[in-house]
């Protein structure tokens, strides 16, 4: 009667001892306790048992069941451990594997090339100086020798602020040169400076922007003299460019400011672009002797002092440099645009140092 019984239990025991893997142990249990499994069958017959017997063959079921759950349930558990021993004794960590690559940012090219600047003329024993973006009338134009209704100012296409209180109106500043007028106001000479920064004009096209940015220098000492200028702008460019032949030209212009002005060329092949070859000329800089006014405008003596200055766009220097065709580009903050012109956080800023071979 109970031989049954005693058959399911030994098969299902057998079963659950040879299991190998935790799905085979399932199909096990579904085989035996599921919903039409063989003890499940059993136990629903136990109706049709003749009542004499029903309550033993009841018990004798159940005993099983819990017999053959707790035989599951010992089974799975030592499975599952062997299973995690058996990955953690396959599985390796490469540790000389470099790091996956961290999605970086980059040096905008208008800073980097500010940067260079700094560093070469740092190297000539240059400091940088900034100063505020709203300036006064007076610094931007008067002390540079552009009085009121002088047609330079028209050149300027300058945007004016509402002044403060019923003071004069303000203005964005449209060059570096305030912070020069500022400096030579503050410090006693000599003076060696550059300033690199924001400079704005109400001015927008394809070569255009109406914010840009300038580095200007100066320099005042009790002998600076043309030559000194032409020294020290070569000098810078053939540093910055990294040509060390790079042929310059002077080439007599105009600027209030400046007295005698030079525009300062460099050659280039117009076809290809290449810098130091070919024989175009490419106008990159403008420069001169500081007027006699600007240093009388800003307290000092003109009849002890002089010097030189010069003023030469971030932008038009960076695209020339890296190539980078469309000026617009560098405000639009496309960061496929600055992956690819852009310059790694750390990277060193080389430039030649001193006269070259
Ligand atoms: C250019 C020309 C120049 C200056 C800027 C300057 C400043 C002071 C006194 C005298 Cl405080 N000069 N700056 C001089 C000559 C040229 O810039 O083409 N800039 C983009």
């Amino acid at each position: 009667m109970a031989d049954d019984i005693a058959t399911l239990r030994s098969l299902a025991l057998a079963g659950v001892a040879a299991a190998t893997d935790l799905r085979g142990l399932e199909a096990l249990r579904v085989h035996v306790l599921g919903r039409s499994g063989a003890l499940t069958l059993l136990l629903k017959e136990l109706g049709r048992t003749p009542a004499d017997a029903r309550r033993a063959r009841g018990a004798a079921l159940n005993k099983l069941k819990d017999d053959i759950t707790e035989a599951l349930d010992a089974k799975r558990a030592s499975l599952e451990t062997a299973a995690i021993a058996n990955r953690l004794r396959q599985e390796r960590i490469d540790i000389t594997l470099p790091p996956a690559p961290e999605p970086g940012g980059s040096i905008h090219p208008i800073s980097r090339t500010m940067e260079e600047m700094a560093a070469i003329f740092g190297a000539m024993g240059f400091t940088v100086a900034d100063g505020p973006d709203i300036e006064s009338d007076w610094h931007n134009f008067s002390a540079l020798n552009i009085p009121a209704h002088h047609p330079a100012r028209d050149d300027h296409d300058t945007f004016y602020l509402p002044g403060i209180g019923n003071g004069p109106p303000r203005v964005l500043r449209t060059h570096t040169s305030p912070v020069q007028v500022r400096t030579m106001m503050t410090q006693a000479p000599p003076i060696r400076v550059i300033i690199p920064g924001r400079t704005f004009r109400a001015d927008h096209d394809a070569t255009h922007s109406p914010m840009f940015h300038q580095c200007e220098g100066l320099v005042i000492d009790r002998t600076m003299t043309l030559a000194h200028l032409k020294g020290c702008l070569i000098d810078f460019l053939r540093a910055f460019f990294g040509v060390a032949s790079l042929p310059v030209r002077f080439r007599a212009s105009y600027f209030p400011f400046t007295e005698p002005s030079m525009e300062v060329d460099i050659a280039w092949n117009r076809k290809t672009g290449e810098i130091g070859a070919g024989s175009d000329w490419l106008e990159v800089l403008g420069s001169g002797m500081v007027h006699p006014n600007v240093l009388a405008n800003v307290g000092i003596d003109p009849r002890e002092w002089q010097g030189f200055a010069f003023g030469m766009g971030v932008e038009r220097l960076a695209m020339l440099k890296h190539g980078v065709p469309d000026l617009r580009a560098f405000y639009e903050s496309d960061v496929r645009w600055l992956r690819h012109y852009g310059f790694a956080a750390l990277s060193p800023v080389l430039f030649h140092e001193g006269p070259l071979a």
